[in-house]
């Protein structure tokens, strides 16, 4: 199909989360998310950029990532004519790094070619190798043991197929084995987002005792070498998040050794271009994938959500209901989670959700619109 890029406009919302995200390197109470909206032919898509309030999961953050669309992607995507969405992968190709904003241009484009065709976006990405997406959740570090128990229990009360908390220095081997004991036999990983270095191979080595399916990003956000040391000392395998940014990277990291899982973000990686590769990599080496999360309104969910319905996808991913982060979400309906612990793929154009637009202005706190006529 194709279309060329008439408009994009740039939304800025706030939304307070329903609980604070603690993970090792802080706290999240409101979240910051520049929506990209790429119009043509009098349709338009969406995508979500999935940075931070502050450059400390990677180096972007949402007022960087404004000025690195408004100054670099935004010039260069405006008038353009795509054959494919895929296509939508070169803007930006010459910068370093800022691929979650490079990513929420892409992804919009993605979506907009999907409702161009008037299929849903998970048919365009060749996805729909199962029409429901198995889920788990993640949960933050919390003030005491026994909120993170409850927290646990009122979300396998929900269905929810697998739990990950978050550990970090002082908040792990002791909270691990804490909910081991209360949940003897769930699916249970633990995320660490960076907090460790080799020096603490013992404690880490100390968690095999558990059964953990994973244990995700131990050491350094950019280190391969390390992991691949440390995968050899531990029985868990190891997920590599944070240091998986491109297909470069993926195979580097199977090579060596440094995981046997990855998780993919749409937006860590750059958008559905480099996360389908990586699945597709990951699928001929035998490496298992899952869709992980950064704390999306509807938009970004509802692009994981036809993620992960790659083939790949086998595990649960960190994709779950609207309600455990908004209070209000910005889509209609918001996502649900069937007590089986899925999302059912829907079969509207694009991402099959509609945007709350009333909703959505009462949010936005700043709004740019360029190349229109
Ligand atoms: O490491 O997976 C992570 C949230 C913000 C930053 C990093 C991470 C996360 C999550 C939340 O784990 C996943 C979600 O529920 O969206
Ligand atoms: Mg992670």
């Amino acid at each position: 199909m194709g279309f060329q890029i008439e408009q994009i406009c740039l939304h800025w919302l706030e939304m307070p989360l329903v609980h604070f995200f603690e993970t090792s390197f802080g706290r999240t109470t409101r979240r910051r998310i520049i929506l990209v909206e790429v119009s043509s032919g009098g349709a338009s898509g969406w995508g979500e950029v999935t940075c931070g309030e502050h450059p400390h999961y990677n180096e972007e953050w949402t007022e960087g990532a404004w000025l690195i669309l408004r100054d670099y992607l935004v010039p260069e995507a405006c008038g353009s004519r795509l054959e494919t969405p895929a296509e939508a992968a070169r803007f930006g190709a010459r910068l370093r790094g800022h691929r979650m904003a490079r990513g929420g241009l892409e992804a919009a484009c993605w979506d907009l070619e999907a409702r161009l065709r008037g299929e849903p976006l998970w048919k365009t990405l060749g996805g729909g190798a199962r029409r429901e997406i198995p889920c788990g959740v993640s949960i933050g570090i919390q003030d005491t043991p026994a909120q993170l128990i409850g927290k646990i229990r009122a979300e396998l009360e929900a269905g929810y197929q697998r739990i990950k908390i978050k550990i970090k220095p002082g908040w792990d081997v002791h909270i691990v084995e804490a909910v081991r004991r209360e949940f003897p036999d769930i699916l249970l990983m633990a995320d660490a987002n960076s907090a460790y270095t080799l020096a603490d191979t013992d404690r880490l080595k100390a968690l095999d005792e558990f059964g953990l399916m994973m244990i995700e990003q131990p050491l350094a956000h950019d280190d391969i070498i390390d992991h691949s040391l440390l995968q050899e000392k531990l029985n868990t395998p190891i997920c590599l998040d944070e240091c998986i940014r491109t297909r470069h990277h993926a195979r580097q990291a199977i090579e060596l050794g440094a995981c046997r899982i990855i998780n993919i973000k749409l937006g860590r990686v750059g958008g559905f271009t480099e996360a389908k590769a990586i699945h597709d990599l990951c699928q001929s080496r035998g490496i298992p994938v899952w869709c992980g999360g950064m704390l999306e309104s509807g938009v970004g969910r509802a692009h994981n959500i036809a993620l992960a319905s790659l083939e790949n996808f086998t595990l649960p991913g960190d994709v779950s209901a609207s309600k455990r982060y908004w209070t209000r979400d910005i889509i209609q309906p918001p996502v649900e989670v069937t007590p089986r612990g899925t999302i059912v793929l829907r079969d509207e154009p694009g991402f099959g959700y509609a945007l709350d637009m009333d909703f959505l202005a009462s949010v936005r706190v700043r709004q740019e619109t360029f190349c229109a006529k």
